[in-house]
């Protein structure tokens, strides 16, 4: 059976606002890839994911978007998007482009047009309710703070957003709104783009009850009333007949907000004819205590190591797709979450590279991801730029939290942790740019930069593009299935991978401590066996009994 393309792919995730500036205004441009891509077709990676670079007043970094068709001012013109589009291409790799169509900015025509009256043509293109007893429709939360209803003078009634303020939630319940989208879409697959990132894409069919949920929890914020909703795969379904079916050769990958691994098999079981892969997110949440994200905490790693095994296993049996992710632009940096980013930074980086990237799934690597870029640890709440840092930060001072205790969480948890400027080299601003950078750079950028880790041969930079190598030349890491070992070992996460008479043994020391990994009885391995990749020099070639070192990373081919 033909496997599809991107089973074997790689996806580089490019956060443009952060990755490099060529204008000396401090923001990252459409150039400053086009001037990258020899490096990241050095790493190797095949497709290269954009966040949002359509125009937008950048109250959520693009994810509220003003208009579809044009591109961001300050990231260039559509000239450029097709330069950089044909660059790519010239060079083998694909772009996928971030579809955020679950909400679109206050500041677009639509919404523009749907708040002058009840009875405008776009007024169904958006929620609104009267209000309740004296106040909102419902209790919903947004994800941002406060509540999800805005009221609106003009109207006399409220609008949805679960997102800021400034990002009113699309009406997908609307068929003319669905077709705007189905239009837009084709428009950039017609220029040749090569598929779609979706966020937040299982929020878009609500329970048009819209009844009130009942706050007792963190999550018990209205979520399960719009999460994987009533219509959900009826949408996808309609939206891949329409749009995707047409170009049979992209990618489609959808951000799935606290999704379940039914619909995400759902989701992406070819079968469904659906979407390609998901994001979900439930192993980024093990530090997130009762389901809170802004406290200071350590992660569970057994609870990591059931959440990673339950969704390889989920989606193995239902014949879904994984994407594989540490990092992304809403997420801390691995290195600094789940390793050491001090005296074992390199061991645990790569370490955290070889757990992820032999999975089950398709690999993504977040920019900086592969040189083991930290977490800036801001100390001031003024270095921080992300609208949700900024609403939890007076959202817990309101709470009467010390300073201390909040800042202590926003240094763990901010969606800024992610979005400090590239780090190129060790010039003023980590040559990010000849301005004033729209966020500092992190701290560390002489010692972690590209320019060092191309010099550097034992870099985690190689060790990435040593995995993406091995994804070419190893058909089990692609196709082969998932069998989690050593599940209640209280350091180590191994794994096996078998496909016909292939097993890859797969085994990480997720701590700086050592410990011994005993092949289990159950476990019967014949053959002869080599490492494919490790993270120290001189790791035993032993299958059956080998001492991990502090963050000991290691795969064996046996066949
Ligand atoms: O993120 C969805 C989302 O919920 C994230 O904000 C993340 O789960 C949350 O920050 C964790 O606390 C997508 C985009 O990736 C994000 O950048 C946007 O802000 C958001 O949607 C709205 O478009």
């Amino acid at each position: 059976m033909e496997q599809p393309w991107w089973k074997k792919s790689v996806v580089y995730q490019i956060y443009p606002k952060s990755f490099k500036d060529t204008t000396g205004n401090g923001i990252g441009d459409l150039q400053g890839i086009i001037d990258h891509l020899d490096y990241l077709q050095n790493l190797g990676v095949d497709v290269l994911w954009l966040t949002p670079i359509y125009d937008s007043p950048q109250k959520d970094n693009g994810y509220d978007i003003r208009d579809y068709y044009r591109i961001n001012l300050e990231y260039g013109t559509m000239e450029t998007f097709e330069t950089l589009l044909h660059e790519a291409h010239a060079r083998g790799m694909k772009i996928i482009m971030d579809m955020v169509v679950n909400h679109t900015s206050t500041e677009h025509r639509w919404f523009q047009e749907a708040s002058r009256s009840r009875e405008n043509p776009y007024r169904h293109f958006y929620i609104w309710k009267d209000g309740g007893e004296g106040g909102p429709p419902n209790n919903w939360k947004s994800k941002f703070g406060g509540s999800a209803w805005q009221y609106d003078e003009t109207t006399g009634q409220y609008y949805l957003h679960l997102f800021d303020v400034t990002q009113a939630d699309l009406n997908w319940e609307h068929p003319e709104l669905r077709e705007q989208i189905y239009q837009m879409m084709d428009f950039w697959l017609d220029k040749g783009v090569d598929g779609f990132r979706l966020d937040v894409i299982n929020l878009i069919s609500k329970d048009q009850s819209f009844p009130d949920d009942t706050l007792e929890t963190p999550t018990a914020d209205g979520r399960k009333y719009y999460t994987d909703g009533p219509r959900i795969h009826e949408f996808l379904k309609e939206m891949n007949r329409r749009v995707f079916s047409k170009h049979p050769h992209i990618l489609t990958v959808g951000e799935m907000s606290s999704t379940t691994i039914e619909n995400c098999v759902k989701y992406t079981n070819p079968q469904e004819k659906e979407l390609h892969m998901i994001f979900s997110f439930h192993h980024l949440k093990v530090d997130y205590p009762n389901g809170e994200k802004w406290v200071a905490a350590d992660f569970d790693f057994l609870q990591l190591k059931k959440i990673l095994s339950d969704w390889q296993y989920g989606m193995q049996r239902g014949g879904g797709w994984n994407a594989l992710f540490w990092c992304n632009h809403d997420q801390p940096r691995v290195v600094s979450r789940f390793g050491n980013d001090r005296e074992f930074h390199k061991e645990s980086a790569k370490m955290l590279a070889t757990a992820i990237h032999l999975l089950q799934g398709t690999p993504f690597i977040y920019q900086g991801e592969e040189i083991g870029m930290t977490n800036p640890s801001f100390d001031m709440i003024e270095d921080y730029r992300d609208v949700e840092t900024i609403n939890a930060y007076h959202r817990l001072k309101a709470e009467g939290k010390a300073e201390q205790e909040i800042m202590a969480a926003i240094k763990q948890k901010s969606r800024d942790n992610a979005r400090t400027p590239m780090q190129w080299n060790g010039d003023k601003h980590a040559g990010f740019t000849n301005g004033c950078p729209w966020i500092k750079v992190a701290p560390n950028y002489k010692e972690i930069n590209v320019e060092q880790a191309l010099r550097d041969k034992d870099s985690v930079f190689y060790h990435y593009q040593k995995l993406i190598r091995l994804r070419k030349e190893y058909d089990i890491i692609a196709y082969g299935d998932f069998r989690l070992i050593l599940e209640d070992d209280p350091q180590i996460f191994a794994y096996l991978r078998r496909y016909n008479d292939e097993t890859l043994l797969v085994i990480n020391n997720f701590y700086g401590k050592m410990t011994t990994f005993i092949l289990p009885t159950d476990v019967h391995l014949y053959g002869e066996y080599r490492i494919i990749i490790s993270n120290y020099h001189d790791t035993q070639n032993n299958i059956r009994e080998l001492t991990l070192r502090p963050y000991e990373s290691v795969a064996f081919y046996i066949k």
